[in-house]
């Protein structure tokens, strides 16, 4: 996208930012240092529309601070207080769950550090709330807090993270990181652990398939570079490891902590600024959390076009930032978020802790699959009235099957099923011959995977099934599948795991450590049935009228045809990011077919058919940690 800029030095950092090039520290500091506020927030928005379309995500969520009793004297906390001072406080765990509603979907649990909890306090905790809200995710304890429990009940960061995730937590918090800096934890937080020991709680946390967020805390005593150098140093984790879902700027409140003689709080543009210029920066993140209690529900909204695609959530109260004089409200009801969210112009999507859309709160929704595979339908893809929200191939038929989506590229399972709701409207992913795009990772040659565990990627709905096909009907063995979240996982005691879409790309390049062979499925379905492998299907609901259909047809084929005068321009920065060359970039879209003619179809019944065979009614794939004897 062309963006004129009144700050002439943002120019070869956006050329940067579009041929998908890391930017450094220098490029960092021009980004701080412009005046050219609209620009900056431009580029992060441009670069924020390409990961997340039209949506903003948000969570139906319950802050829980059990205690603000903590061995910690943090310069900038308010929050904390020591055993027996006034206002001390412990919660017990019936305090917490009467705290609870059943609309809760994420309960994040941090608090103070006091002495004489036991171990057995905290799993007692989580496994409370787990057992009694079951269908809400745990978010649970800082990689500060970890720490002290790891030196206080001298058990390795391993074995604590697992103890707590076998109790229920899903995922970790990012707070406790301040700014990654040994000046500023000198002067402020001298008895915390500083970036080498977050960092490695944070890297021991996605090796055992627990995702984690990340702060930074700003507008205090650190600099521009030592933010700068905070955000580099959790991208450089995250290319490592892929557990980050996202980052949070946290705007410093002074309160009466008396670091800032001023008891100024940060300005909305300082704010701004930060979120546009992690949004940049931070190339590997896939979200930018706009946390409206201590940035304002005002300053919020506005990021929402600044680079954010979160708001983080209802909250139910809080109080380590209102202890410090934040003045936004203690919790926001859904559908004052959801106001937030329309007024900026974007879709409301409510999610899970894991960022999977739940509930969309809009009409007139268009959904993309966001893998490179698609994305010669949707680089130029504009339908006027319309709204884009990148889903992933089975919350797309999740969200269909609610009505919430108009028109999109349905898994080809998912619109097998809803045939009666949706109508093909002539596009789809379809094979040439092998395609990369749905990968299984094996430690067995096929038929030695006879009663073996598979994981599963969360995100299929029709590879798991032409998985099963091949295993029984080409292969007459079966195998138990197990379902594995998106991101990182821990692949311990699986003897393969299903990949598809980027993921699939990304590891086909690196591979996937200990799981040496490589099966790409729609080879296999080639060889053996000689037809294409048609993997998704563009469907509009049947209940749109005709126009409407037709404007979305003649958007597709325009997008189509002008991305395929230049793939290279429109996917080589993506390729970059996954680690191919342009050249492969180009070569692996070309090895598809968009329209689907009619051997196309002819794969399709073929492959519904069998599917149909093998299914049992109730033939759901069991969730990982339901299943006996898998607890990890
Ligand atoms: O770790 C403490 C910060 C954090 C102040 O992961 C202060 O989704 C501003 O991490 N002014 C806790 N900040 C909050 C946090 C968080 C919040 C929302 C979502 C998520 C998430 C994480 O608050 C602490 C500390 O860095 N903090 N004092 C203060 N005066």
């Amino acid at each position: 996208m062309d963006i004129t800029f009144r700050d002439k030095e943002l120019g070869p950092v956006w050329a940067k930012v579009q041929k998908g090039e890391r930017l450094s520290l220098e490029d960092g500091l021009i980004l701080y240092r412009t005046p050219d506020i609209i620009g900056l927030g431009k580029m992060a928005h441009t670069v924020q529309k390409s990961r997340s379309g039209d949506g903003v995500y948000f969570v139906l969520n319950q802050k829980i601070e059990h205690t603000n009793i903590c061995v910690l004297s943090c310069k900038f906390c308010d929050f904390a207080v020591k055993k027996g001072a006034a206002g001390a406080y412990e919660m017990t765990a019936r305090d917490v769950l009467d705290r609870l509603t059943p609309d809760i979907k994420e309960v994040h649990i941090t608090g103070g550090m006091p002495a004489d909890w036991p171990w057995e306090r905290y799993l007692d905790l989580v496994e409370s709330v787990h057992r009694t809200l079951p269908d809400a995710d745990v978010k649970a304890f800082t990689a500060v807090e970890i720490d002290f429990f790891h030196k206080k009940f001298r058990m390795s960061i391993e074995e604590v993270l697992r103890q707590l995730k076998a109790a229920g937590v899903r995922t970790m918090p990012g707070g406790g990181a301040e700014v990654f800096s040994e000046r500023v934890r000198k002067q402020l937080f001298n008895q915390k652990i500083g970036a080498k020991g977050w960092l490695e709680v944070h890297r021991t946390a996605h090796r055992l398939g627990i995702p984690t967020n990340s702060t930074m805390l700003y507008g205090h005593i650190e600099t521009i570079e030592e933010r700068l150098q905070h955000m580099m140093k959790l991208r450089e984790l995250q290319d490592e490891t892929g557990g980050f879902l996202t980052f949070i700027p946290l705007a410093f409140q002074p309160g009466a902590t008396g670091i800032k003689p001023s008891h100024r709080h940060t300005s909305a543009i300082d704010d701004l600024k930060t979120i546009a210029v992690s949004r940049l920066m931070l190339d590997n993140f896939p979200h930018i959390k706009a946390y409206w209690v201590m940035l304002t529900e005002e300053v919020a909204g506005v990021a929402l076009n600044f680079g954010a695609d979160d708001m983080d959530g209802t909250v139910g109260g809080e109080k380590i930032a209102h202890d410090a004089g934040a003045i936004s409200p203690m919790s926001l009801k859904k559908d004052q978020i959801i106001r937030i969210i329309r007024a900026a112009g974007k879709i409301p999507v409510e999610r899970d802790v894991y960022y999977n859309p739940l509930h969309l709160h809009a009409e007139r929704v268009i959904g993309k699959i966001p893998y490179l595979n698609s994305i010669a339908f949707h680089a130029h893809l504009h339908v006027p009235g319309y709204k884009v929200l990148p889903v992933k191939p089975r919350r797309m038929g999740m969200l269909s099957e609610k009505g919430m989506i108009d028109a999109g590229l349905f898994s080809v399972m998912n619109y097998v099923e809803q045939a009666e709701q949706l109508e093909p409207i002539g596009y789809g992913l379809a094979t040439r011959d092998q395609v990369k795009s749905v990968m299984l990772f094996s430690k067995e040659g096929w038929r030695d995977l006879d009663g073996k565990r598979i994981g599963i990627i969360d995100d299929t709905a029709t590879s798991v099934r032409l998985l099963r096909v091949l295993l029984e009907k080409k292969y007459g063995i079966t195998a138990r599948f197990e379902r594995l979240h998106g991101g990182v996982n821990d692949h311990s005691g699986l003897d393969a795991v299903l990949l598809i879409g980027d993921e699939a790309l990304r590891h086909q390049k690196t591979g996937l450590a200990g799981f040496d062979l490589i099966y790409d499925l729609a080879s296999e379905w080639y060889e053996w049935q000689k037809l294409p492998f048609v993997f998704a299907v563009w469907a509009a609901k049947r209940s749109l009228p005709a126009e409407s259909k037709a404007q979305i047809t003649r958007a597709l084929e325009a997008s189509l045809e002008k991305s395929n005068e230049d793939l290279a321009g429109i996917a080589g920065a993506s390729g970059r990011r996954l680690g191919l060359t342009e050249m492969e970039t180009v070569e692996y879209l070309t090895g598809f077919n968009y329209r689907l003619g009619e051997r196309e179809w002819e794969a399709i019944t073929r492959f519904a058919g069998m599917v149909r065979e093998l299914e049992q009614p109730e033939g759901q794939v069991p969730e990982r940690n339901d299943l006996p004897g898998s607890r990890m």
